[in-house]
């Protein structure tokens, strides 16, 4: 029996460390396979991304388009293959194991740096340093725009950003803190991977501003975490969410490639592949002893097991609602958003609208049943259940 083998079979339940290890490993095998690419970032935060795709974010990879999401932006996108390994690892459609294989290939999927549209669950286009923050702030103000307009328990959504130093550094990202302070989007969590190091060395080479207290003069709220602690990392995103009275900024301290026994925690791990020889030692220390692009099943359920559909994997608060100010507007809200999920195919069985006579009703149910379960009959009787609020989803009522 080989070792990845008896591994496989004596492992009880995977850990967060092992489900963060297969982040790892996919990362730096596609950047390997690439031959370029930067697998220092998706390495080093790997924990923290386990902890925000397994403890927090609401999302449902069968319904990438389902309006009332968490959105997640990672704004550092040259750690690209932490975005793609989550997507893969939790199942989002068309983010195959060959997709990562072919990271960075001429029409794949998997851009050197995330491209709006690539792929489903990628949700906006990153790269140049600091735009994510800026974006990220431009939906987390949506959320309260649109929630303000169609009620918010239909729209309550967290916006979660992985941002690194050079996002930091970058005057851009300046104006977005301020406004979104400014604003108080207290649902915008920034999780900033303080690793202290950057392209070219040392983060102390260029700068040396005190970052909580800068966000924390643009009216964020600010904490610190070990970046590697993944009950550290839970308890400070649990306190953010409880707390949305301000942004905040999470800073991470971080080990950029974690885990290559030679390159952690220096620039030669920011963006270069790690080379043969690293990656043998990488896999001895994580004790991962599976093949390139290998992830074995326990772990591998484990992830999937992540995207159930949201309405029974998550124990979500209910919400009150205020009421909408403009019955029309909401009611053209819910049936764009339920239209456009049953197009996609992607209307989770839990969302069940109770106007089972409408047209775009119909037309939803027809084109989505049989990948949801959802069916006219059960919209039916979910209608006279619920006379008294007509338009209201039972899913969306409630929230993270
Ligand atoms: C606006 C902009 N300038 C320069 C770059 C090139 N660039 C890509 S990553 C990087 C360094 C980023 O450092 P950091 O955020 O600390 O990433 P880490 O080394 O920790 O992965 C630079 C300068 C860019 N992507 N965008
Ligand atoms: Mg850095």
């Amino acid at each position: 029996m080989s070792k990845a083998q008896s591994k496989a079979a004596t492992s009880p339940a995977p850990s967060v460390r092992d489900m963060a290890n297969a982040i790892r490993a996919l990362a730096m095998d596609a950047v390997q396979a690439a031959n370029s690419g930067h697998p220092g970032m998706p390495m080093g935060m790997a924990d923290v991304a386990t902890v925000l795709f397994t403890e927090a974010l609401k999302f449902d990879s069968a319904a990438p388009s389902w309006a009332n999401r968490d959105r997640f932006v990672l704004s550092a996108g040259h750690g690209s293959m932490l975005l793609y390994a989550l997507l893969h690892l939790t199942g989002y459609p068309g983010m195959t194991i060959e997709e990562l294989k072919n990271f960075r290939q001429f029409g794949s999927k998997t851009a050197g740096h995330p491209e709006y549209g690539h792929a489903p669950g990628i949700e906006t286009t990153t790269g140049p340093l600091g735009q994510g923050i800026a974006n990220a702030v431009g939906i987390a103000l949506s959320e309260r725009l649109l929630a303000a307009r169609v009620g918010s328990d239909l729209i309550d959504y967290h916006t979660y950003v992985i941002a690194g130093d050079g996002c930091l550094m970058e005057g851009i990202s300046q104006e977005a803190i301020s406004l979104a302070g400014h604003l108080k989007l207290g649902k915008l969590i920034v999780l900033w991977d303080d690793n202290s190091i950057s392209i070219d060395g040392a983060t102390s080479l260029s700068v040396s501003d005190n970052e909580l207290e800068r966000f924390a003069a643009s009216g964020w709220n600010t904490a610190r975490v070990d970046g590697h602690d993944p009950a550290a990392i839970a308890a400070a995103i649990k306190a953010a969410k409880g707390d949305s009275s301000r942004p905040w900024l999470i800073a991470c301290k971080t080990v950029i490639g974690y885990g290559a026994p030679n390159k952690a925690g220096k620039s030669s791990a920011h963006g270069e592949p790690l080379g043969a020889d690293e990656i043998k030692a990488t896999r001895e220390r994580l004790d991962w002893p599976y093949q390139p692009f290998d992830v074995p099943d326990q772990i591998l359920s484990a992830w999937r097991a992540v995207a159930r559909p949201f309405t029974v994997s998550r124990p979500f608060a209910p919400v009150r609602i205020a009421p909408s100010r403009s019955a029309s507007v909401r009611s053209a809200f819910v049936k764009s958003a339920l239209v456009k999920s049953a197009r996609d195919r992607s209307l989770p069985a839990s969302i069940v609208p109770a106007r089972p006579n409408a047209p775009w009703h119909r037309e939803m149910a027809a084109s989505n049943s049989p990948s949801t379960k959802s069916s006219a009959d059960r919209s039916h009787a979910s209608a006279r259940r619920r006379q008294a609020t007509p338009w209201r989803l039972r899913a969306a009522a409630s929230a993270c």
